[in-house]
Parts: structure tokens; sequence; C-alpha cells
């Protein structure tokens, strides 16, 4: 081979986070003699936890139920020091899993995919990174995760500023008390990321101002985190199994499961109090754990809406901010619901400021700072960008693909359809959200058409089901495995009819494919899977134990 490109592998994953790692783990450990390497861009492992490192990173599900199951000595030695952990900490946890599996042995790290190129004929992969060196191999596994590739804002001006600008995700090596003493500070985005930063920014006391642009208001509520102690943490270990297990019966994969009953089952009292024992506890039950109809139920939804709209006002001194704060467009919870630390607490300090962009657009980034339509410059010294992702599809767009007979990956001809409020353009088609028809011998933990919700548990059911399936190849000798086209079709059909119904789903977000800084994200997909999933997972094992009925190998 000449010296750019690089022996054969049996499997190649690019991706070094969880699902990364989870995968590697469970290939080395299947297929010892096989040949298996990691490829990623980042200089270490962690993959979200390694990138996003903004003030005020952490878990808004529980530090316990995130860990990975299958490592019981680690469980048994990690002490997560609070109950939702912060980025550090996870970041070192995830260290930890590779150190103590010897996985940095075939990572390589700073390696960028530009290119993959399916040959038919020797049945392989050829990936081709930025320095031009090659890898071929006969299985791919695909980690890249489906908030992985930040987009800026399409804001005229963008370059002008001259202050420092960052994306949050790609966040500078800095200590915010000495290096923005005495500065004003901007942030354009107000979704799970722009709101933790924001709180913890406006509790740094050195910072001279904090504005906030807010396009569209998100409905947030109290985290209520806590350490955990070495006493409490002994405890809890000794519960692990029966954590795992609720995860494993719950709708995606948190604690947390929704009241059986509808909102009209009980009266005005019960429901208050329900609501209100939800709000003062930790975590993610004032989303999940409520009225079983909440998000499917316009009215439900509605009532719910306007008890956490109380708390708002509640809490914010000037009405008029708190209306501001309070989102008009959607329903509490029909999108990602960030958990908060005193957000809301943050704009009655004097130097915080909300510029409500709903009455004031950006009209252009200037050398200065934001114009808005008023006619206002916001003079700023540093600009920070918490505007998230291209997410789901986004990392594999940067890779330019030639699947069988030179498909690409993602194609625009998709239908179009017009249905209860979702309209479809550009839908991805996969069969289990694991396989893509014109990709073979291409698996993806986390891609499109999988449950995200809590996603260590999602990582750990795909990585096992595609080193089941790669034991079923490699025991009947098979070199090449792709699903029909039929089994592609019934299978996003089937996504597409778990999407129904759900208020979330007639919404736009990074959920249903919507970011308005990406060309072509302008209407809503149905690109994750946004059914149950204990009944996704029933799915994948009835595809197993029918001898992986969907697929073709050879
Ligand atoms: P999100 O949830 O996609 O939030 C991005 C935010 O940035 C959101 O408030 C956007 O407003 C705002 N945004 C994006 N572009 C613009 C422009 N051009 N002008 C003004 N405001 C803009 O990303 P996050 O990083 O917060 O969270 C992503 C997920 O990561 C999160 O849900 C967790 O699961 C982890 P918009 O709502 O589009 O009006």
């Amino acid at each position: 081979l000449p010296s750019h490109v690089e022996r054969n592998y049996d499997v190649l994953i690019i991706g070094a986070g969880l699902s990364g790692l989870c995968t590697l783990h469970n290939i080395r450990k299947r297929f010892p003699s096989w040949r298996v390497r990691v490829l990623d861009s980042a200089a270490d492992v962690g993959g979200t936890w390694f990138w996003n490192r903004y003030p005020g990173c952490r878990f808004d599900s529980e530090s316990l139920s995130y860990g990975f199951s299958f490592d019981k000595e680690l469980l048994e030695e990690w002490h997560w020091k609070e109950a939702f952990s912060p980025q550090a900490e996870t970041h070192k946890y995830i260290r930890r899993v590779a150190e103590k599996h010897d996985l940095y042995k075939d990572i390589q790290f700073n390696t960028t995919i530009k290119s993959a190129q399916w040959n038919d004929a020797k049945r392989t992969w050829t990936f081709t990174d930025d320095t031009g060196r090659e890898y071929i191999t006969t299985f791919f596994i695909s980690c890249v995760g489906f908030l992985s590739a930040p987009t800026l804002p399409a804001i005229a001006g963008i370059e002008a500023f001259q202050g420092d600008s960052f994306h949050t995700s790609r966040w500078p090596d800095l200590d915010v008390s000495r290096d923005f003493a005495g500065k004003r500070i901007g942030v354009i985005g107000t979704g799970a990321t722009g709101i933790q930063t924001i709180t913890a920014l406006s509790k740094e006391p050195s910072i001279k101002s904090l504005s906030v642009f807010q396009r569209t208001a998100n409905w947030s509520a109290p985290l209520r985190n806590s350490e955990i102690s070495v006493e409490q943490m002994a405890k809890h270990r000794k519960e692990y199994g029966a954590i795992f297990q609720q995860c494993a019966e719950s709708y995606s994969g948190f604690l947390h499961q929704a009241d059986p009953r509808k909102s009209s089952d009980v009266t005005d009292e019960e429901r208050l109090a329900l609501w209100e024992k939800l709000y003062d506890e930790p975590g993610f039950g004032k989303w999940l754990g409520v009225f079983s109809d909440t998000y499917t139920d316009r009215h439900a939804n509605e009532l719910y809406s306007e008890f956490m709209a109380s708390k708002i006002r509640a809490r914010v001194h000037d009405p008029s901010v708190a209306e501001s704060l309070i989102p008009k467009n959607h329903g509490f919870g029909t999108r990602r619901v960030p958990l908060e630390s005193g957000y809301f607490e943050a704009f009655n300090q004097e130097n915080v400021h909300l510029v409500d962009l709903q009455k004031t657009p950006i009209s252009r980034i200037t050398k200065n700072g934001i114009a808005t339509s008023d006619g206002k410059e916001h003079e700023l010294d540093v600009l920070i960008y918490a505007t998230g992702f291209d997410a789901i599809t986004g990392a594999f767009g940067a890779i330019e693909w030639h699947g069988k007979d030179g498909r690409p990956l993602i194609s625009n001809s998709g239908t179009e359809k017009g249905e209860k409020g979702i309209r479809v353009d550009h839908r991805p088609r996969t069969f289990l959200g694991m396989t893509v028809p014109a990709m073979p011998n291409m698996f993806m933990v986390l891609g499109p058409h999988q449950p995200f919700g809590n996603a260590t548990r999602s990582i750990e059911h795909a990585a096992q089901f595609i080193s089941d399936l790669l034991q079923y190849c490699k025991d009947n000798r098979y070199t090449y495995v792709r699903p029909t086209e039929e089994a592609v079709d019934g299978w996003t059909e089937h996504v597409y009819e778990c999407s129904k119904g759900a208020l979330g789903n007639e919404v736009d977000s990074w959920m249903t494919g919507v970011n308005k800084n990406v060309k072509g994200k302008t209407v809503r997909s149905v690109a994750r899977y946004s059914g149950n999933a204990v009944e996704f997972r029933r799915r994948c094992e009835d595809c197993r134990l029918s001898g992986y009925q969907g697929l073709i190998f050879g």
C-alpha cells in the first residue's frame, strides 16, 4: 500500500464521544483479533463533553442515570459529586472509561474525515481525511453525534465585529472572572446552552454587563442541583440495578415516567398539587413526569403552560421583562426543556439586559456590537453565539459521501407531505435508524430515526445491536450487509407515524429538524424517533430474532 493509505481495517469508527467509546469497547471485547480504529477531529475523547466547555455546562438529566451500565466496576468506584454533573466532571468520567479499558490505543485524534467512498467490487469503504490520508475498512460505524456541528447565526455583518466572539461549543481556554472583568458581554441564543451560559455569567461579579439577545423565549424550570456526599453515593451504588431498570422502562430512557392519568381525570386541586410537587423536585420530572396528555392535548398543554408562566411572573420583578421571557409561540415541553439554576432571577440584576428580538430584531452585527431595528447599537466587548447546531444530519453533511452506485448519503429529493402541520421535504430514510440503503456495511449510533432521550441508554442499545449484527456476519462469513428498500420504506413510515399527534412535532426546533441558519432546514422534517424507546428496542429485537429480516447479506 502507498504510504498515505492505512492498512485494511475490519471496523472504522468516526467519533470518540460516548457512542464511539462504547462501540469500540463492544467491538474489541467481541472480536479481539479484529483491526479497529476510531478517528476524531478533537484532541481527546468526550465528544459533546470535550467540546462544550462553556460556563455552566452540565447535565440536566440525573448523573446516576447517565453512566455506562456495562462497567459495573467503574460504577462501584465512581463518585458522581453532583446530582447533575458539570462538564469537567463528566469529561473526567469519560476519560476514565477510556483509560480503564485501554481504549486510547485505538483512537487517532485531530483527524477530520472529508470523504467516504464505497467500493462495490472490493466491498470496502475508503475514508479520506483532510491531509489526504486514506483509511480502508470493511465495516464502518458512525458515532458522529447528533448535536456536534455548531452553527453560527446567518446575520449580516457577522465578520465585522472587532471584539472577541465565539460559539459556545468552541469555547476558548479562558478564565471568565479574569478575562471578562469589566467587559460588556452579549449572548445570542436562549436554548439549553444559552440558558446555562447566561445564568453562569450573570453570577460573575466582575462582568460589567450582560446583554441577552432572545429571538424565541424558551420554557425553562428549576434544575435543583445538589452535592452527593460520600455516604449518599455509597447508598446510590446499591441502587444502580433499579436505576437502569427504571430507565429501560421509561419512554425516553430517563428516570421519569409520565403520570398515567389525564389532566382532565383529576380536580383542579389535584392537578396543581402534582405540578407544584414536580416543580419543587430536582430534574426532568417537571417535563416528563406530568399528566400523560400534556404533550398531545392542546388544552392540557395550555393549562400546564399557564402554571409555568405564573412561576416566571413570580420570579421576574419587571412585568414587561417577565412577559418577554414567557414563550408565546409554543407550549411548555414541546421543545427540549432546559433546566435552570437562577436563570429568571438573572434578569432582576441591574447589569443584565434582555433584548427581545421579537420587538426589535437584529438588523446587523457591527464592529462595535449589535444593531437592532429600533436604531440602537448595543456596544459589546465579547459576543457569544449560543446558536445551536446543525442537528441530527449536520455532522454527516460535513463528509462527501459516495455510496453504492455513487449515491449520496443525504438526498434532498425526498417526498413532500403536508399533514398535521408537519412538512417533510428531505426526510432521512433508514432501517431501524442504524442502516441506510445506499450505504452498505455502514451502521449508525445515535443516527437519524433513533430515540435520543437519555443518550447513554440509547448508545448502549445501538452499540449492542450493531455488535450482535457483526457477530452474525462473522459467524456466517458475510462481508456485505445493507437494508432492503422495502424495509427502509417500512421503517421510515413507522417513524413518521410515531411522530403524529405529538405537539412537539408541530413546533420549530432542532428536534424537528429546523435551523434557520442552515440552507434547506427551514421546514420541519421527521429526523428522530419520537415514539417510545421501549417499542423501538422491541422492534430491533424482533429484527434480530427473525434472523435480521429486512437486511440483505452477502
Ligand atoms: P438550540 O436549542 O438550537 O438553541 C439555539 C438558540 O439560538 C435558540 O434560542 C435560537 O433561537 C437562537 N438563534 C439561532 N440563530 C439565531 C439568530 N440568527 N438570531 C437570533 N437567535 C438565534 O441550541 P442549544 O445549543 O441551546 O441546545 C441544543 C441541545 O444541546 C439542547 O437542546 C440539549 O439537548 C443539548 P430560535 O429558537 O431559533 O428562534
